[in-house]
């Protein structure tokens, strides 16, 4: 059964909402803090490690109860268990969405096409298992005898962010394997990277859903033939690797069968890490930290699947995003992690929410008369406080921003993670209270200055406040954990969808992208340029000049 197809703003809650928001759309953080003492903890969220304070939002109880109003009335505890159960959910490509499956238990049971798939995912995971321990315990060597020292993903897109993020954030719990990664079909990139590599000891995995993607086979493409300059064509299958729906395609490479992953066609590239595309993390930090990395997740979407919305994380998370996005306007969101390791969450953040959600027609083929997916963006604490929090604190925009902290640090500087973490509770807090004029004037006339000075002044040291973010601390950065957060985000991006009565999980504009250039190809190699907007004639005119 499918899902349902109400556009949100026919609801009584969504009418509701945009009542409330004329009524509360001055009030300020300051005063709702003000009048209640108990507003701090009433509005925490807890589950295992995590700890979500979504109390610098500006929300009363009322809009709470309307957003989960509007949570009810659109069905999402139906849609919910129609991900878990295997609906084909995703109907403009008529698929099952089953990343979850991915990471459940053995002797759970989930079905598709009256097969439990429960069976197949355990098989290949042990195959990661045993491909992955042999490689790092050097029972698999490369063809001159040598333990592998390099292991280079080649992949785009879901068959790339996912275990960048991922070996990036647990980088501290990484093995000896040096990890690179190749995605661009600029071949500045392939070249930086094999430039200091032994092909002796480099293992290649190659990660391609379709195994026809043009990046990536130009790059596995260009790596094979040096590769060939110092081994045989027979050492192909000691170094290669794939990970692919299209078996066919992987042998004519030369792959053999034994190290050939397969994946399925109801895991989206975007939520594939969980898959054998996460092979090149078990490569990295171990099997076993792989497998906490699932259950991590796991452990959210027993949350998400069981939890009450009231104390749901991910389905609050989401009610807030619809609350600001639809009814604030606000158009942006920002992820602010305060860890280095979490370096590359935001850009992987804005694959998954950004594809699933940044669509314009409705699940009953209509064009939307509302807003959809925000924009997301965003760097580690402090850097960014250094760089774009301005806009933030002063800009004219209303920017809703996640704070992502750990209370511990995983080498133990606690002078340092104290310091780290004082940025991070100071930020939130300022974006909530601001700096009125007359707190501005205090602090001035303290520094002695002059009336006439204070005066001028004072404007551009005002700043407004009751800018909205969610406090998301948890224990420690571990595999689990990160396996929890992704999750989360994943689970709201699913509520956000079902609300916004879009179909989360196709990504029909990033295929044209995979159509559009083989035409000016062909006309770049062939140098005959072909019928195009005068602008684009005259560009490739230059290019070719
Ligand atoms: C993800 C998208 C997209 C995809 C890449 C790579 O959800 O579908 O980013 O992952 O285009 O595709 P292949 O894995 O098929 O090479």
């Amino acid at each position: 059964m499918s899902l349902n197809r109400n556009n949100p703003k026919n609801t009584t809650a969504w009418k509701s909402l945009e009542n409330h928001y004329n009524e509360i759309n001055t009030s300020h953080l300051r005063e709702l803090f003000q009048t209640d003492p108990k507003r701090g903890p009433d509005l925490t969220l807890s589950y295992k490690d995590f700890l979500v304070d979504f109390s610098k939002n500006r929300i009363t109880d009322k809009t709470l109860s309307l957003l989960l109003d509007l949570a009810k009335e659109v069905s999402l505890k139906d849609a919910i268990e129609k991900v878990f159960t295997g609906d084909i959910i995703n109907e403009t490509e008529g698929r099952a969405v089953l990343h979850t499956a991915l990471r459940g238990k053995e002797g759970d049971s989930v079905m598709v096409d009256g097969e439990n798939i429960m069976p197949e995912i355990f098989a290949v995971k042990n195959k990661i298992r045993d491909f992955s321990n042999s490689v790092i315990s050097a029972k698999k060597r490369g063809y001159s005898g040598k333990p592998f020292t390099d292991i280079v993903n080649i992949g785009i897109g879901g068959s790339d962010l996912g275990p960048l993020m991922v070996t990036e954030a647990l980088k501290f719990y990484k093995n000896q394997l040096q990890i690179h990664f190749v995605s661009n079909v600029d071949g500045d990139h392939v070249n930086e990277v094999i430039k200091d590599l032994n092909p002796e000891t480099t293992l290649f995995v190659i990660v391609s859903k379709t195994f026809t993607t043009q990046e990536t086979l130009s790059n596995a493409t260009t790596i094979r033939k040096w590769f060939l300059q110092s081994a045989k064509e027979s050492d192909i299958a000691k170094h290669f690797a794939a990970v692919s729906t299209n078996t066919e395609k992987i042998s004519e490479f030369g792959i053999q069968e034994e190290n050939v992953f397969p994946m399925w066609d109801w895991v989206g590239g975007r939520f594939s890490l969980w898959s054998a595309v996460g092979l090149s993390i078990a490569l990295a930090i171990g099997y076993d930290n792989f497998e906490e990395l699932l259950g991590g997740a796991n452990e959210m979407d027993t949350h998400f699947r069981t939890e009450d919305f009231e104390t749901n994380i991910p389905v609050i998370l989401a009610l807030l995003s619809i609350w600001y996005n639809n009814f604030f306007e606000a158009e942006t969101e920002a992820i602010i992690p305060y860890s280095q390791y979490l370096n590359r969450f935001s850009a992987y953040l804005q694959q998954g929410i950004m594809e699933s959600n940044g669509k314009s027609a409705g699940r009953d083929g209509e064009i939307v008369d509302y807003e959809t997916g925000t924009i997301i963006w965003g760097e580690p604490g402090t850097n960014a406080q250094h760089a774009f929090f301005q806009l933030i604190h002063q800009g004219t925009k209303i920017i809703p921003a996640d704070f992502i902290g750990f209370k511990k640090s995983l080498h133990g500087d606690s002078d340092h993670h104290d310091k780290l973490m004082a940025n991070f509770f100071a930020q939130t807090e300022a974006l909530l209270n601001g700096k009125n004029a007359e707190e501005v004037k205090v602090e001035l006339l303290e520094k002695g200055m002059q009336e006439k000075e204070i005066k001028e002044l004072l404007p551009f040291k005002v700043f407004q406040g009751n800018k909205p973010t969610n406090t998301i601390l948890i224990e420690k950065l571990t595999p689990r954990t990160l396996g929890m957060l992704i999750a989360m985000y994943e689970h709201k991006i699913f509520v956000q969808g079902v609300i916004w009565n879009i179909y989360s999980f196709d990504q029909w504009g990033v295929e044209l992208g995979k159509q559009l250039a083989s035409t000016i190809l062909q006309e770049i190699k062939t140098n005959s340029i072909g019928e195009h907007d005068s602008s684009t004639t005259n560009l490739l005119r230059v290019y070719k000049s």
